[in-house]
C-alpha cells in the first residue's frame, strides 16, 4: 500500500511550515515571521512504532506565480496536456533563479504528491492567488485547501467562496492551535481526495488515537510515580548532640522543598518527552508557588477542592486516624522525637494543616541526633501536586509542534477550570485512598509497586477523560 504524501503549498508567510510540524509532530520544521524562511522542499514523515503514516512536504511559497502561468499558458495546446506543460516547466527552470521556489515546490508534486493549499483567513483575498490556484489545478493533482486564521477569521467565508471554485475539499483549521481533534479530520479529508487513501489516512488515524493513548497513560505513570516520591520524600541531616538544632531546620526545610521542586521538574520534563516536546522552554511557579497553593482558598476553589474534601478525604475508611497513629507511636515510644512547627499536637494537627512538612528531631542510640523534615503528611499536598501535573500534561498534550514559544504553567493565573474537570466525589476518595496506601508502603516493596499500579490507573482514566 503506498504511503500517501502532501506537498503543502501557498502564499509565503501563510501557515505552510507550522501545519506540516503540526501534522508530521515534528519540532524541526523551520518556522518563521520572515517570508522566505523555507527556501528547500523538505520531507516529514509522521511516523508512528517506526510505520510512516503519511508524509508531508514542506515547501517555499510562491514567487512569480503570473509569469509562471503566463510560460504555461503560452506553452499548452490542450487541457489534458496541462500536467505535462507544469512537468516541461519544472524540467526547463530547475536550476535557474528565476524560478528556483516555484520549481522546488511544483517538483514534489509532479512526482506524484497529492496538494494542500494554505491561505490565510485573516487576510483578504486577492486575484494574485488566482495564478497560484490555476497552476496547481494544471497540476491536476488531488488537491484540498486549508483557511488558516492567523489570529482571525474576518475574511474565511470570502476565501471559502473563492477556493470552491478550485478545490473540492475546503477545510478550516487553525494550524499552530489545532486540538487533536481537528487534527484527525483534517486527515480523513485527505483521505477523500483520493481511493487509494482513504484507508492508508483511516488507519494513520487510528494509529494516532492509540499513540496518544499510549502517551497519557505513559504521563499517568510518570505522574503516579512523581507523588508516590513526593509523598516518601524526606531530608535528613545527622547532628552531633551539642548542636543547635535550630539553626540547621532552615536550611533542612529548603533542601527539602529543592527535592521536591527537582522532582516535579523532572517528571514534567519526563511527560514534556512522551508528547515529543524536547527542550521546551517553561515558565512556571514552582514549589513556592505549591505551598501558596496549599494555603490558598483560590486554588482550592480552581481546582474544585473544597475545604470540606479534606474531611471528606481525612474519613477515608479510618486511614487518617491510621495515619495518625502511626505517628504518635514513632513520635513517642520508638524515636523519641519532638516536634519543631507545633504540628504533633494531636490529630487536629493535621486536619487543618496548612505546612508542608515538618521537622522533627530524633534522638539516636550513639547519642547526637538525627533532623528530619518530611515524609509530609499534608493532606491537600498529594491533590496539589496532581492537579499542578494535570494542568501541565494538558497544556503540553494540547501543544503542536508549531508552537514555540514558552510553555506557560501557571496554576492559579491559567484558567484551570477549562484545561482540567474538577474531580468529582467518588475520584477524590479513591485518590485518598490510595494516596494513604503510599504513605504507608516503603518505596520499591510489592505492596507500594501494587499501590502505584493502581494509581497509575486512575490517573489514566482521570488523563483520557481531558483527551477529547
Ligand atoms: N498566531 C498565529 N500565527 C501563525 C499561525 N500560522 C502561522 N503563524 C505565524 O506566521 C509565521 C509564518 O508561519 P510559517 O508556518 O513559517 O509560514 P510559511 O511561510 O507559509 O511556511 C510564523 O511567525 C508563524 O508563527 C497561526 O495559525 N496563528
Ligand atoms: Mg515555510
Amino acid at each position: 500500500m503506498s504511503v500517501p504524501v502532501f506537498a503543502v503549498v501557498g502564499h509565503p508567510n501563510k501557515g505552510k511550515s507550522s501545519l506540516v510540524a503540526t501534522l508530521a509532530r515534528d519540532p524541526s520544521v523551520g518556522i518563521g515571521t520572515e517570508p522566505g524562511t523555507t527556501i528547500q522542499t523538505r520531507r516529514f514523515p509522521m511516523r508512528v512504532a517506526g510505520e510512516t503514516l503519511y508524509t508531508l512536504v514542506d515547501t517555499p511559497g510562491f514567487q512569480r506565480a503570473r509569469s509562471a502561468l503566463e510560460w504555461m499558458r503560452q506553452n499548452e495546446t490542450d487541457a489534458a496536456s496541462r500536467p505535462s506543460v507544469v512537468e516541461r516547466f519544472v524540467r526547463l527552470y530547475s536550476g535557474e533563479e528565476r524560478f528556483r521556489d516555484e520549481c522546488e515546490l511544483l517538483q514534489p508534486i509532479v512526482n506524484g504528491a497529492g496538494i494542500i493549499y494554505v491561505v490565510d483567513g485573516a487576510a483578504p483575498y486577492g486575484p494574485e492567488y488566482d495564478a497560484e490556484m490555476e497552476i496547481l489545478r494544471w497540476a491536476g493533482r488531488p488537491s484540498m485547501a486549508v483557511i488558516n486564521p492567523i489570529g482571525n477569521p474576518r475574511f474565511v467565508d470570502s476565501w471559502e467562496n473563492a477556493l470552491g471554485q478550485f478545490f473540492k475539499v475546503v477545510r478550516v483549521l487553525d494550524v499552530m492551535m489545532a486540538p487533536f481533534t481537528q487534527q484527525l479530520e483534517v486527515l480523513k479529508a485527505f483521505g477523500q481526495l483520493r481511493d487509494d487513501w482513504r484507508q492508508p489516512l483511516n488507519q494513520a488515524v487510528d494509529a494516532l488515537i492509540e499513540d496518544r493513548n499510549r502517551q497519557s497513560d505513559d504521563a499517568a505513570s510518570v505522574i503516579a510515580e512523581l507523588i508516590a516520591a513526593a509523598l516518601s520524600c524526606q531530608e535528613i541531616k545527622d547532628l552531633p548532640k551539642e548542636a543547635d538544632a535550630r539553626k540547621h531546620t532552615a536550611v533542612l526545610e529548603e533542601k527539602y522543598r529543592g527535592r521536591l521542586r527537582q522532582m516535579e521538574r523532572r517528571a514534567r520534563r519526563e511527560v514534556e518527552s512522551i508528547y515529543g516536546h524536547i527542550d521546551v522552554e517553561r515558565r512556571e511557579a514552582e514549589m513556592e508557588m505549591l505551598e501558596t497553593d496549599l494555603l490558598s482558598k483560590e486554588s482550592w476553589l480552581a481546582f474544585g477542592l473544597k475545604k470540606r474534601d479534606l474531611v471528606t478525604v481525612g474519613a477515608v475508611g479510618g486511614a487518617l486516624v491510621g495515619g495518625v497513629a502511626d505517628a504518635a507511636l514513632l513520635g513517642t515510644s520508638f524515636l523519641a522525637g519532638t516536634v519543631l512547627g507545633g504540628v504533633v499536637g494531636g490529630a487536629l494537627g493535621y486536619f487543618s494543616s496548612d505546612r508542608l512538612a515538618d521537622i522533627r528531631i530524633l534522638k539516636q542510640p550513639l547519642g547526637g541526633r538525627r533532623l528530619r523534615c518530611g515524609p509530609t503528611r499534608n493532606l491537600q499536598f498529594p491533590f496539589v501536586l496532581l492537579n499542578r501535573s494535570r494542568l501541565h500534561q494538558a497544556l503540553v498534550a494540547g501543544r503542536t509542534h508549531a508552537q514555540r514559544g514558552i510553555l506557560d504553567v501557571d496554576t492559579i493565573n491559567q484558567a484551570a477550570h477549562d484545561l482540567v474537570e474538577p474531580l468529582d466525589d467518588a475520584t477524590k476518595r479513591e485518590l485518598a485512598r490510595q494516596f494513604d496506601r503510599i504513605r504507608r508502603t516503603q518505596a520499591g516493596s510489592e505492596r507500594r509497586i501494587r499501590v502505584l499500579d493502581q494509581l497509575t490507573g486512575t490517573l489514566a482514566r482521570l488523563l483520557d477523560e481531558s483527551l477529547l
